[in-house]
């Protein structure tokens, strides 16, 4: 039975990669990090099937002792500092902890089992201020935030490691991708709750930033196959991961608002408070290489995926609310 450990285990991600893993058999285990509150209830369903062991991107002899511990035959660096406006608000430790990190887990892996076989979770954030449209793997990078220029970073330092020794290191791409269980701060996840929470008579208004920047959305579910896929190929590599397709945040609040019976126009206020000091106002893939490579395809599309994030806000708020 194959092992894999999961940085990041808590995390939207870090759950969905944790439920394939175990569906496909693995020994999961899954780095937390200390905090005073227990972070669980994304992976509250399966908290018996998988090791959780306390780390974090910081500390490297927390790294080299969990490596030491459980010899895992996959890693899969999923944790960061990964919202995008705190990055301006706290540029140092996003640089640390999703720049840095990665270079510590490296590190970890190249002393303790060069054989561990390493993903990198890197984003659509690095092509920022396009150079091309749609973006692939060979599109170079102009990020927009502290977060953007970490990732960069991380990216860079996954492929160095291939290089320099031989490491089994790919670096995923991915371009935004959601769920039911995407952190509230996100800005999908922002309209799903706000909808609910408006259909339940409990807000009246939502306030959004920049309802003109475009996406390129996915169900995360469906990207947790792809970081899979990449680490069972012969060779490591990068690729690219998206549907091909971009919606404008507007469009968004459009579906969600009116999935739910609502005109979003009604309800909508935009706020200058959520503007960013640097936007990213574009990102659509091209995942030709992950379709003729890895075989991987999106299921869910950009509707189904509105329709099912509105849905399970709906029941959360309609069950907290009996
Ligand atoms: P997320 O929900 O914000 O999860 C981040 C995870 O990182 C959490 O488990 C968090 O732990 C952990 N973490 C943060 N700082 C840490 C530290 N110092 N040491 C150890 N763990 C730490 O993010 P996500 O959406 O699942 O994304 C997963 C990864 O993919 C991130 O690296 C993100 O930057 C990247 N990514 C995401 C997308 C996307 O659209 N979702 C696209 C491209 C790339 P707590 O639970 O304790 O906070
Ligand atoms: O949902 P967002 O905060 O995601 P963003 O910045 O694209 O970053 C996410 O995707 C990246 C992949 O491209 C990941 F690497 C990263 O970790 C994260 O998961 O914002 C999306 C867009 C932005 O253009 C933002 O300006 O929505 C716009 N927006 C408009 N109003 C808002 C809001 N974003 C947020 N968070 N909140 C708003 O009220």
């Amino acid at each position: 039975m194959p092992t894999a450990l999961i940085t990041g285990i808590t995390g939207q991600d870090g759950s969905y990669l944790a439920d394939l893993l175990l569906s496909k058999g693995y020994q999961v285990v899954g780095m937390v990090r200390r905090t005073s509150t227990v972070t669980f209830e994304r992976i509250a369903h399966i908290q018996d099937d998988v090791s959780i062991v306390q780390g974090d991107l910081h500390d490297q002899s927390s790294l080299v002792a969990m490596l030491e511990e459980y010899k895992p035959d996959e890693v899969y660096n999923l944790a960061a500092q990964s919202f995008v406006p705190v990055s301006w608000s706290q540029a140092v430790l996003t640089g640390e902890v999703t720049a840095l990190g990665v270079t510590r887990l490296l590190e970890t892996i190249r002393s303790v089992n060069p054989k561990i076989r390493f993903y990198q979770a890197s984003s659509s954030e690095m092509f920022g201020k396009v150079m091309e449209v749609p973006q692939t793997e060979k599109t170079p990078f102009y990020p927009r935030s502290p977060y953007g220029v970490a990732k960069v970073y991380g990216h860079w330092i996954t492929v160095n490691y291939r290089e320099s020794y031989n490491l089994f290191a790919a670096s995923g791409i991915l371009f935004n991708h959601e769920s039911p269980r995407r952190g509230l701060e996100f800005v999908t996840r922002k309209i799903t709750d706000g909808v609910a929470r408006i259909k339940m008579g409990l807000a009246k208004d939502l306030r959004l930033g920049n309802l003109d920047a475009q996406r390129d959305w996915g169900f995360a579910g469906d990207y947790v196959e792809a970081m899979w896929l990449m680490l069972q190929q012969d060779k490591p590599d990068d690729f690219v991961i998206g549907t091909g397709e971009t919606h404008p945040v507007r469009e968004f609040c459009e579906v969600a608002f009116g999935y739910a019976g609502l005109n979003y126009q009604d309800y909508v206020v935009q706020d200058t408070r959520f503007y960013r000091p640097a936007e990213v106002d574009l990102l659509i893939s091209n995942p030709a290489k992950a379709a003729r490579v890895l075989g991987w395809k999106p299921k869910v599309n950009f509707k189904q995926l509105a329709e099912m994030m509105v849905d399970a806000d709906l029941k959360r708020i309609r069950n907290a609310t009996i």
